[in-house]
């Protein structure tokens, strides 16, 4: 197989069902062909539907195989075969795919662990200061050697500043999915947990200072945008998501996402709130800090279920 030039996939047998994400209608297959030992990742996802009203209308008109499932009062259930037109597919190859990249499409097995603060003392902040977790790209953005010109807004100042630009995630032109990230200048925050009162200027300046220029810069009225920070973050430099209301992005799931405003609020209300308060967190079982929460015996991970 060429994979700058793929027609066909004949003689490609599954060997495994990697993944499968219903929500994205998307599945992650690991294959081989005939006759080859080499390993593909085929990732397949269902095509959105076009935003043409005449496309639409002329694929509706040609669905076939309708049938009813159930129909009840006003609601009717029903399942159909679209035409070619609105059937598309995008298809994703990794070729030849080596152990680590099926590792990296397999489905992870997930743990929710509530970390308290003696847990995080012993177990998380080890964990973070021996895995020396690379952020230098944070600093390179913090010190402009690096997508300097993708910055959107900057407070330089060093206690209460930050930098507001494009995720990487986001392609910097659809509005729709607006992905932003707040980094914070001052050095030393590693996550929620290291917020006390010192910083609510901090946290009230991003959260000010990032509706105003969505408004000015994109026309998005402030009460359209969610800001909130993960915990655990993938990196441990403050930083906070900065995202269009109507845009559903990965990761902002309850046990991931921390609001602003909440945090703000807790803040004010308990000033220790994040140093002394128990903080849920998920954590895959592929993770080492997992296997570090396993053998550090914490009671979410016990087989003893109470
Ligand atoms: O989970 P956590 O809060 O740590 O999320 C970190 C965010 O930083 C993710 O949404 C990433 O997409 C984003 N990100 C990661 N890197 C390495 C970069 C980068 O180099 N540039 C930009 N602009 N965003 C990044």
């Amino acid at each position: 197989m060429n994979i700058d030039n793929i027609s066909s996939l004949k003689g490609f047998t599954i060997v495994e069902v990697l993944n499968e994400q219903p929500e994205n209608k998307t599945i992650f297959l690991h294959g081989k062909f005939d006759n080859n030992d080499e390993s593909l990742v085929l990732i397949i996802e269902r095509l959105h539907f076009p935003n043409d009203v005449k496309c639409l209308e002329d694929g509706i008109r040609r669905l076939t195989s309708i049938v009813k499932k159930e129909a009840n009062d006003i609601y009717g259930f029903y399942e159909a075969t679209l035409p070619e037109s609105l059937n598309g597919l995008k298809a994703t190859f990794v070729y030849p795919a080596t152990e680590k990249h099926l590792q990296k499409y397999r489905k992870k097995k997930y743990h929710l662990i509530l970390e308290s603060p003696e847990y995080y003392h012993k177990v998380t902040l080890p964990h973070i200061e021996e895995s020396k977790f690379s952020i230098q790209w944070v600093y390179n953005i913090l010190n402009h050697t690096k997508e300097a010109d993708r910055i959107i807004f900057e407070d330089p100042n060093p206690d209460t500043g930050f930098v507001l630009l494009p995720d990487a995630k986001w392609d910097g032109k659809t509005v729709s999915s607006l992905y932003l990230i707040a980094i914070v200048h001052k050095k030393g925050l590693k996550s929620i947990r290291s917020l006390n009162p010192d910083h609510l200027p901090l946290l009230e300046n991003i959260r000010g200072k990032s509706k105003e220029i969505l408004k000015k810069k994109f026309n998005i009225t402030p009460s359209q945008i969610r800001i909130y920070f993960h915990y655990q973050p993938s990196y441990y430099h403050l930083h906070a998501h900065v995202t269009f209301l109507q845009y559903s992005p990965p990761g902002i799931n309850t046990e991931k996402s921390h609001m602003i405003d909440t945090v703000i609020n807790n803040i004010k209300l308990i000033p220790d709130y994040y140093s002394k308060g128990t903080l849920p967190f998920v954590v895959a079982e592929e993770d080492q800090l997992f296997q570090k929460y396993k053998d550090s015996g914490h009671p979410d991970l016990s087989e003893n279920v109470n």
